[in-house]
């Protein structure tokens, strides 16, 4: 177990989303796979849950149908986000979870090994196929002290945005240990696990202690917990160092997670918006703070104040504890349980107006307003600042009202309610079910072979940090195609250019997609796990990236639908390439053969010049390459060694321009 090589783990337990379920239901059946060899994979419908026409309705329904087929447990809309929801109902402390959601790692909480990936790689790890993953450093983080009244564990995780920024963990995992572990619940944890996306982490993993227990016995599970910590003299790759008692309330500046602030710095610019929830500040504690500073106040008549609940549990339990009053009569509008506002599918806010959210992203745009203007903070902060009407430094406003800092009462035992959760059917009862696949669901496109040579045109050339909202958006306009890879083509790229799809449609030649490239700056593709940001534009003919570098998930997202991902060598020629420049890759087969130098030439036509780049492939992902994707791979590797592949049977290849169900 190298740094940088590839690793294969086995998977224990999957979860997938409703966003980007639809997907991997229908590679599962691409696969050919007859039931689940995991034990324990749960599909959960958090995300589309507005059902402003038939879409997102049938969507539902189609991954209902595909459960029972597939022996999975099926999360009804409204029971909750699926992480927190996960921890609650399923996480086991030193088990492995893959999730087709980039903020799985919140699950590191509980001491687990939970890694958020592209829908496909979940499908392999559901057909009991190791999860493939470049084997990180181990990055020791050592908390010391105690959080200060009014900063929160949200605070923890902005000030490592704050040091490290955007890619500062990339192919890291963040092991956190040391003293200041002990006042931080396992809710807490789970705040900070899941913003270690943001700061591009493979994972984050807390020790399974006293505050997993206790969390465990709360959700009636305490027999599943299982002590599990770090060794005293553990040595890390990497060290670094919190003392949460010398943190103040932080806050992230549109449009980026690592844009970290002081609080103060900011204090006093107007606000628009101020949403609590997300996965990003699940936990009932999270809700009740927000209540018990706004309980018998007004919030302020600009501002919207919304809560996203992230599970029904914790809105039982708010409701219990008399919080959901306290919420309504301050003026919230208080949301079905999901994640609505966080992926834009809803709350869209008014351009240019400042909204703050507890969520994890403010990427430009995603919010569903093209000219947003969100910033990332803590309940404390975003609450406080609904009272005021401007962002406003919760110790600030404390001292001027004289308020305590609110001693919190939560109930000891959750209330635990599993109705919304259907188990999986036995198997000889899941074999008759038939999916229901409405006319939404498009089935996967054809993935042909990558030619020998491609030519084509440079169509985009991106800055840094390029976030895969960018690259295929979600909102409520786009998220109701996450089923229908045609019509979700329609949107790609057009956050950063409305004509790419109409440009890329423009090369087409007869009914096939024309070839073209994309170059990137760093870190491209940072964000979600969505795998539509490479289907989708691989739909539309893009069949290699040349970026300086690339976000973990988005790289085995394009190379698992067949787009190669090159880096520069030189990250100066970068600045040689314009759009609109035709640039030429030939001899790939060879190039790309396994075992050869992962080096290749891309000629620049337009300006007769020639530039060194390089791939990171290892020989099985060249193989996937060289066949057009993965689902691709492994047909061709049934037909020559039939049984080899782990799934049941494997779909035979469909034709070009097929758009059926059966993969290719
Ligand atoms: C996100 O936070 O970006 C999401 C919404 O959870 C995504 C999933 C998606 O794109 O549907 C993720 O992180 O994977």
């Amino acid at each position: 177990m190298e740094p940088g090589q590839e690793i294969g783990l086995r998977i224990d337990q999957t979860l997938t989303q409703d966003a980007t379920g639809t997907l991997v239901m229908q590679e599962l059946e691409a696969l050919g796979l007859d039931r689940v060899r995991t034990e324990v994979s749960v599909q959960y419908v958090d995300h589309n849950l507005l059902q402003a026409d038939e879409r997102n309705a049938e969507d539902h329904a189609f991954l209902r149908s595909a459960c029972r087929r597939f022996g999975i447990w099926y999360s009804k809309p409204g029971n909750g986000v699926s992480h927190p929801t996960h921890m609650q109902r399923f996480g086991i402390p030193g088990k492995t979870l893959a999730g087709s959601d980039s903020h799985t790692c919140a699950a590191g909480s509980l001491g687990m090994l939970a890694l958020g990936t592209g829908g496909l790689e979940v499908a392999l790890a559901m057909a009991g196929r190791p999860l493939r993953v470049t084997m990180p450093e181990i990055w020791g983080i050592r908390l010391t002290g105690r959080l200060p009244e009014w900063v929160s564990a949200k605070d923890v995780v902005l000030e490592l945005l704050r040091r490290h920024d955007v890619k500062g963990a990339v192919n890291r995992i963040l092991e956190y240990h040391g003293p200041g572990m002990e006042h931080l619940s396992a809710m807490d944890r789970h705040v900070i696990a899941n913003m270690g996306a943001e700061l591009g982490a493979t994972t984050s993993v807390f020790p399974a202690d006293d505050a997993v227990r206790a969390f465990l016995r709360a959700e009636d599970r305490e027999a599943d917990f299982r002590e599990l910590a770090a060794e005293p003299d553990a040595v890390y790759d990497l060290t670094d160092e919190v003392d949460l008692a010398t943190l103040q309330p932080l806050i992230a500046r549109p449009t980026s997670p690592g844009n970290v602030v002081p609080v103060r710095e900011v204090a006093g610019e107007p606000i628009g918006q101020a949403v609590i929830g997300s996965s990003a500040n699940p936990g009932l504690r999270d809700f009740a703070i927000a209540a018990a500073i706004v309980a018998g106040r007004q919030t302020h008549p600009a501002v919207s104040f919304d809560v996203n609940p992230t599970g029904r549990e914790i809105l039982a339990d708010l409701t219990r504890m008399g919080a959901t009053f306290d919420l309504i009569a301050a003026g919230a509008r208080i949301h079905q349980a999901g994640c609505l506002g966080c992926i834009g599918m809803g709350q869209a806010p008014a351009p240019g107006r400042n909204s703050l959210r507890t969520f994890p992203r403010n990427f430009p745009g995603r919010s569903g307003t093209e000219e947003d203007a969100v910033w990332l903070c803590s309940p404390e902060t975003a609450a406080v600042s609904a009272l005021t009407g401007t962002i406003t430094d919760p110790r600030a406003w404390a001292a001027a009202e004289e308020m305590p800092y609110p001693d919190l009462r939560l109930p000891e035992h959750a209330s635990v309610n599993r109705a919304m959760l259907e188990p999986p059917l036995p198997s000889q009862d899941a074999a008759q079910v038939e999916l229901e696949r409405g006319p939404n669901i498009s089935g996967l496109p054809y993935f042909d072979p990558l030619p020998d040579e491609l030519t084509g045109p440079v169509l985009l050339k991106c800055g840094d940090n390029v976030s895969t909202d960018e690259i295929s958006p979600a909102g409520a306009k786009a998220l109701p195609y996450r089923s229908n890879i045609p019509k979700l083509a329609e949107f790609t790229f057009t956050r950063i250019d409305p004509d790419y799809p109409r440009h890329a449609t423009d090369l087409a030649a007869d009914g096939r997609p024309g070839h073209h490239f994309v170059i990137g700056g760093e870190n491209y593709g940072q964000g979600s796990s969505r795998e539509h940001a490479a289907i989708t534009p691989r739909h539309l003919g893009l069949r290699a990236v040349i970026a300086k570098s690339y976000a973990r998930i988005h790289w085995q997202n394009l190379a698992n639908f067949g787009v190669l991902p090159l880096e520069f060598t030189d990250p100066g020629d970068y600045d040689r390439i314009d759009t609109g420049d035709r640039l030429r890759l030939a001899g790939l087969h060879t190039a790309l053969a396994p075992g050869t130098e992962p080096l290749l030439l891309l000629h620049n036509t337009n300006k007769d010049e020639t530039y060194q780049v390089r791939h990171r492939l290892s020989d099985g992902r060249r193989r996937t390459v060289l066949a057009g994707g993965t689902i691709a791979a492994l047909a061709r590797e049934e037909q020559q060694n039939p049984g080899d592949t782990g799934a049941d049977t494997l779909a035979t290849t469909t034709e070009p321009g097929d758009l059926g169900n059966s993969g290719g």
